[in-house]
């Protein structure tokens, strides 16, 4: 009787206090949103990026069809692509998101391209963003800006 506490606890509380902290995570049905995360910009005249961890727990697909911050004007969902060599980066629609499945945007696949910013993105504040799921309705996580040369979230990812 006690082994599902247990199980539950334990990821939690093994953790020893060098690692990372949890991510704020936002649920809504079937998606877990968590990890949001940026990088500084330095002005506003290119672009700036978006990552983010989706896990869905369900039993239906789903679909990441767009994004929405207050700090851009056009943000798009793009897909990082290498043609011999060559990386370029086509608009993508949407983005699956199976069930079952845990996508991330992450540097080198899918991300959100920030255009038009607003401001200068600057480390160490963060900035709300809503992603559009074309079944579990739009969810809204707040984004944490990283040092300009971040390469991953800055807090671990709870399974
Ligand atoms: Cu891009």
């Amino acid at each position: 009787m006690m082994k599902p506490l247990i199980a539950g606890l334990g990821l939690a509380t093994l953790l020893p206090a060098l690692a990372l902290a949890d991510c704020a995570k936002v649920s809504q049905g079937d998606l877990s949103v968590s990890a949001a995360w940026s990088r500084a910009t330095i002005g506003t005249a290119r672009p700036a990026v978006f990552y983010v961890t989706i896990q869905n727990t369900g039993s239906t697909d789903d679909r990441l069809t767009g994004i929405e911050t207050p700090v851009a004007g056009m943000p798009m969902l793009h897909e990082t692509v290498m043609t011999e060599g060559v990386a370029s980066m086509p608009h993508a629609a949407a983005i699956d998101i199976p069930a079952g499945e845990t996508i991330s945007l992450a540097p080198g696949g899918f991300h959100g391209m920030l255009m038009d910013l607003e401001a200068e993105l600057k480390e160490g504040e963060s900035f709300p963003m809503t992603l559009q799921f074309e079944k579990a309705g739009k969810v809204s996580i707040d984004t944490e800006i990283l040092p300009i040369r971040a390469r991953e979230a800055a807090c671990g990812v709870a399974p």
